[in-house]
Formats: C-alpha cells, structure tokens, sequence
C-alpha cells in the first residue's frame, strides 16, 4: 500500500519574478534544480524570540538542521499565505494568521545531491501558545534570542540550514524594527 508521504506531491515552477511558469513534482525540482515558488514562516514570541524547529532526520534534505519556524511549498492554485498558515499547523501544531514581510530567490546545493532554487516568500506572525510538532517532520524545536542566533550563525553555522542562513539578515533587519 501506498502511504500519503509517497504519493508525490506537485510544487509551482516560476520566473525569477515568481511568475507561474507550470507546475512539477517535488523531488523532480529538487533533483533538476528548478526554480519553483516556496515559503518560509518565522514565528516570534512577545519577546521577540524567533521559534526555530530542528528538521526531521529522515527529511529529503537538511535533515537534523536547525531552521526558521516552517518552510514548505504552496500547492499548484493555493494561496502562498494560506499554505504558510497550512503547514504551520501541520508542521508545529497551531494556527495563525501570518504576514508577508519579504521575499527573495537563492539556490543552494546539498550533499545527497539535491538542490534548493526557490523564490521563497517570507512570512511573520507572533505567538505564545502550545504547540504540538509533527514527528513525521519536526525532531526538535525552540525559541532563541536573534542576538544568540546572530552569534551561533558565525561560529556553528553548520547546525542551521542554507536558507536560513540567507534569509537571517533581512528578517533582522526587519525585527529591529519591532522588537529591538
Ligand atoms: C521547503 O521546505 C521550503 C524551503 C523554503 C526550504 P521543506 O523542505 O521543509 O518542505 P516540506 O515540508 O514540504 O518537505
Ligand atoms: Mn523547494
């Protein structure tokens, strides 16, 4: 039997201007490198703390890394923010209404081969409440100061995932303007 994991899952391909271009499955971009449209969610704390989760071992790539609160792809004809919000809950247990903040393209290759080429939109939103991770895609997760992921980003950056690494300072930037 086939379980839902296996069933492949279809992801939007784009222009550099996130333009729709066609859609593909999920591990043929991957295996290809091509460019398809993404997401990335940061949820903070009142403090201002950023809600990391730890990936599953068995992700297809980055496994057992350290990233922002979510990432995932919006499904062919869904809404980029309702898939945010989606897999939020999905991923980490609750639900919240999000907000785009910014967005940027960045490819990045792994070990087993695969690559990320993604126009991700970024999306904020605070939160306090329980939370409850999906196993099947979340090892670990924890709320760290930006200062102390400043630091950790320079002297261990191998414990963070690519694109957390590159979208960091912009959410920095912008978390100044918040919370600092
Ligand atoms: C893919 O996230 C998106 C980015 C921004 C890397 P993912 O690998 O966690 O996707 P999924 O949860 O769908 O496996
Ligand atoms: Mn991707």
């Amino acid at each position: 039997m086939q379980s839902a994991t296996m069933i492949e899952e279809e992801v939007i391909l784009v222009d550099e201007q996130d333009k729709e271009l066609g859609t593909a499955g999920k591990m043929e971009v991957h295996e290809k490198a091509l460019l398809h449209r993404a997401f990335s969610v940061f949820v903070f704390n009142k403090k201002g703390e950023l809600l990391l989760q730890q990936r599953a071992l068995h992700k297809y790539h980055s496994g057992g890394l350290w990233t922002n609160t979510c990432c995932s792809h919006p499904r062919p004809a869904e809404d980029t923010q309702a898939a945010a919000e989606r897999r939020l809950q999905e991923e980490m247990g609750f639900h919240l209404p999000l907000q785009k903040v910014f967005d940027f393209v960045y490819k990045a290759d792994f070990d087993n081969g695969l690559t990320e080429y993604e126009f991700d939109h970024v999306f904020v939103g605070e939160y306090e409440g329980t939370i409850d991770i999906n196993e099947d895609e979340v090892l670990d997760y924890a709320y760290r100061p930006m200062s102390y992921l400043a630091e950790t980003i320079g002297s261990m950056p191998e414990i963070y995932t690519a694109w957390f690494r590159v979208a960091f300072p912009r959410i920095e930037e912008w978390w100044r303007g918040k919370y600092k």
